[in-house]
C-alpha cells in the first residue's frame, strides 16, 4: 500500500484492514455500474453474480510463511496481493475479457498484473481470469494505493472450483492421482459446457436479430403501401377536381 506507512501491531493491521475494505467497496460499486450501464445499453446483464471476501489472518500468515516471509503488516501488504478479493461470476466466457478490458481501462485503476488461466488453465484444472489492481482509498492523510484481486469466472467455472476447492479441503491438498484426473476431466467438461452455452447465445442472439430485421422490414413495407394507396387515392382525387372543373366549362 503506497502513501501511509503502517505500523506493526492490532493498530497496524486495522488501518490495513480498513483500506482493504473500503478498496472491496470502491472496487463493487465499480462492477455494479457497469453492470448497470451494460443492461442499460445493451439488455442483458453479464454478470449472475459478485462475492467479496477478506482472506482470514490463518491464511494470510499462512501464505507469508510459505512464501519464506515472515507474517508481518509490512510483508502482507507487499507481498499478499490477494487480502481484498472480488469475485464476479458471468454468464459467458466472452463476457469475462469484456468485463476485465471495461474495469482495466478505468482511470483511477492500476493493473498490477493479469493471470489468465482460461487460456492456460492450471495443473489442477483451475480456469478464471485474475487480475490484480491497485486502487486509491481516500483517507484524511492522503490516497493509500491498494491491491485487489479480481477474479473472473463463468458459473460453470466458479461450480467446478467450488467443488474441487471442498474435495482437496478433505483431502488436505493430496487427493489420489484418479481423483485428481477425473478432476481434470470434469474441467474438460465444464470448458465444452462453456463454449456450447456461448454458441446457443450466439445462435440466439443471431434468431432474434433475424426475427426483429424480418419484422422491421414488413412494418416497412406495410407504410410503404399506405403512402403509395394514399398518393394514388390523392391523384385520382385530383383527376376527379379537374375532370368536374372542365365539364363544368363546357357546360
Ligand atoms: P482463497 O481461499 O481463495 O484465499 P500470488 O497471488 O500471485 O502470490 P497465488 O495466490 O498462488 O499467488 O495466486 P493464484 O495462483 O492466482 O491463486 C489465487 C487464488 O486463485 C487462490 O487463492 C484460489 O482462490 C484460486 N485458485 C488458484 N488455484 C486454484 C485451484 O487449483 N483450485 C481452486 N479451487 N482455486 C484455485 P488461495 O489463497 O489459494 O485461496
Amino acid at each position: 500500500m503506497a502513501g501511509i506507512e503502517f505500523r506493526e501491531g492490532s493498530d497496524g493491521w486495522a488501518s490495513a484492514m480498513l483500506c482493504y475494505n473500503s478498496a472491496l467497496k470502491e472496487v463493487s460499486t465499480k462492477v455494479e455500474i457497469l453492470s448497470e450501464e451494460f443492461k442499460h445499453i445493451h439488455k442483458y446483464n453479464p454478470i449472475e453474480y459478485v462475492k467479496t471476501r477478506i482472506k482470514s489472518a490463518d491464511s494470510i500468515n499462512k501464505k507469508l510463511i510459505r512464501y519464506g516471509y515472515e507474517p508481518t503488516t509490512q510483508n502482507m501488504i507487499m507481498y499478499c496481493n490477494d487480502v481484498a478479493g472480488v469475485r464476479i461470476v458471468c454468464s459467458f466466457t466472452s463476457d469475462i475479457y469484456r468485463l476485465s478490458q471495461m474495469i482495466g481501462k478505468q482511470d483511477d485503476i492500476t493493473v498490477i498484473s493479469v493471470k489468465d488461466y482460461i487460456k492456460n488453465p492450471k495443473e489442477s484444472g483451475y480456469k478464471s481470469y485474475h487480475m490484480i489492481v491497485e486502487i486509491p482509498i481516500y483517507l484524511s492523510s492522503g490516497p493509500v494505493k491498494t491491491k485487489v484481486e479480481i477474479q473472473i469466472r463463468t458459473i460453470a467455472m466458479d461450480f467446478w472450483a467450488s467443488l474441487e476447492h471442498k474435495i482437496f479441503y478433505k483431502f488436505e491438498g493430496s487427493a489420489p492421482t484418479h481423483i485428481s484426473e477425473d478432476l481434470r476431466e470434469c474441467s474438460e467438461i465444464v470448458s465444452m459446457l462453456d463454449a456450447k452455452m456461448l454458441e446457443l447465445n450466439d445462435t440466439i442472439s443471431a434468431a432474434v436479430e433475424e426475427q426483429e430485421r424480418a419484422k422491421r422490414e414488413e412494418r416497412e413495407a406495410q407504410i410503404a403501401e399506405k403512402l403509395h394507396l394514399a398518393s394514388i387515392e390523392k391523384s385520382n382525387q385530383k383527376k376527379a377536381m379537374e375532370n368536374a372543373a372542365s365539364n363544368k366549362k363546357r357546360a
